[in-house]
């Protein structure tokens, strides 16, 4: 490791406990799940990618299982479809015409076919996915990994939340969307998933793209999603709680 990389993350470790924290490196995961640790964390002047990796490499994975766990039914819940015809429109088309938008505070503003998300450096995982209403299910997922995509858009230093913005509306007037801070987005299993148990995902489970983002419970996961914003805060964005769910009382942070 080189000089300034020592002394960035001496200067992030100074930081930290500063701010009260006990920093045992062994504690590090336990402590990237504090919500105090990750608001320090995400709160902190110049966090570069360096203290993010760091952060990151002592983080671990959220468990994965084998093809032979998988479940043999996997419910699909919330929205099963959107009552849009933009959408429809695009479903027999296996959405060719489709394009992800990626905007906010980013340095490069970016459109991508699911074609083009395809060929992105992907990820398979198998994982289990914890619905609050009590169910849980084994899937197998592939997807675009989440941390090359936003080297390539380039998050700006503002950036503090990924929002994640879907075409369904679960309630009228309310579309779905979601929001996860910036160590989920670079955690390794944070992709954006296209298949499903090695199929193309279907529309009941948010075709043609949802998230994964394995170490929070389910209703982190949004489907249908149509656009990736970076934003300072969450304040402006629907009721202000970061997502559909966390504006009718659910929790923001669903760590498992
Ligand atoms: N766009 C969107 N995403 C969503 C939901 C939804 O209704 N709309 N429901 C959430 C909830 S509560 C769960 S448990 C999972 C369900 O995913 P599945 O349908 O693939 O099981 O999606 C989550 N993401
Ligand atoms: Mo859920």
């Amino acid at each position: 490791m080189g000089f300034n990389s020592k002394l960035s993350r001496r200067g992030f470790l100074t930081r930290i406990s500063a701010a009260g924290s006990a920093l045992l490196l062994g504690g590090c995961d336990q402590l990237s799940q504090s919500p105090a640790f990750r608001d320090i964390l995400s709160k902190a002047e110049g966090v570069t990618q360096r203290v993010q990796r760091f952060v990151l490499s002592q983080k671990s994975l959220a468990r994965e299982f084998s093809e032979n766990d998988l479940s043999a039914h996997f419910k699909a819940n919330g929205s099963l479809n959107v009552d849009d015809p933009t959408y429809q429109a695009q479903v027999p088309l296996g959405f060719a015409n489709w394009r992800l938008k990626i905007d906010g505070l980013v340095a490069r503003p970016t459109e991508l076919s699911l074609d083009e998300l395809r060929r992105l450096p992907s990820r398979t995982q198998i994982t289990r996915h914890d619905c609050v209403e009590g169910w849980s299910a084994i899937g197998k997922w592939k997807g675009a990994q989440m941390t090359p995509l936003l080297q390539s858009v380039g998050l700006k230093p503002e950036a503090r939340y990924l929002v994640f913005h879907c075409a369904d509306m679960l309630a009228p007037g309310a579309r779905y969307y979601e929001s996860i801070d910036l160590i989920d987005a670079f955690h390794p299993q944070t992709i954006l998933a296209y298949d499903m148990n090695d199929a193309a995902l279907s529309v009941p489970h948010g075709a043609p793209i949802r998230l994964r983002v394995e170490r929070q419970l389910g209703y982190k996961h949004a489907k249908y999603v149509m656009r990736i914003e970076a934003v300072s805060s969450l304040a402006s964005i629907g009721a202000g709680k970061g997502g559909f769910w966390e504006d009718r009382g659910y929790e923001w942070y669903a760590g498992i």
